[in-house]
């Protein structure tokens, strides 16, 4: 049993706001957003962070993904997409995941 809550979302055992989903990746609403779009985008096999020999097809399906939830929450102004690996990082949730952000300018800074 799996105790990563990334793939409890993934498995919908723990409730989540579904932005878009295929059969490899699920996007869903931040608990904590740091703008006012604030979407994870993960796949739905569990990998620790994206140096975690992600396959291409898998990347290939994030990729899709965020174009979805672009298109969804109307960011045609732009967004900017993130991906944290490691301590130095500071990522949190050991599960591979990408940040997508947007609906202000967000500047030059950083998440
Ligand atoms: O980012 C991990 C992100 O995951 C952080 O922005 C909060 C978010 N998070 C944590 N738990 C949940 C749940 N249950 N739903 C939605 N979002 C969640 P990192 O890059 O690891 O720092």
């Amino acid at each position: 049993m799996c105790d990563c809550i990334f793939c409890k979302i993934a498995n919908h055992e723990i409730p989540s706001t579904v932005v878009y989903e295929d059969d490899q990746v699920i996007a869903f609403d931040d608990l904590n957003p740091q703008a006012p779009v604030h979407t994870l985008v993960i796949p739905k096999k569990h990998y620790s962070d994206i140096a975690d020999n992600v396959p291409a097809e898998t990347m290939g399906a994030m990729a899709h993904a965020i174009q979805e939830v672009a298109k969804a929450k109307g960011l045609e102004d732009g967004f900017r997409v993130i991906s944290n690996k490691g301590v130095n990082a500071g990522q949190t949730v050991m599960h591979f995941h990408m940040h997508i952000l947007g609906g202000k300018n967000l500047g030059e800074n950083l998440i």
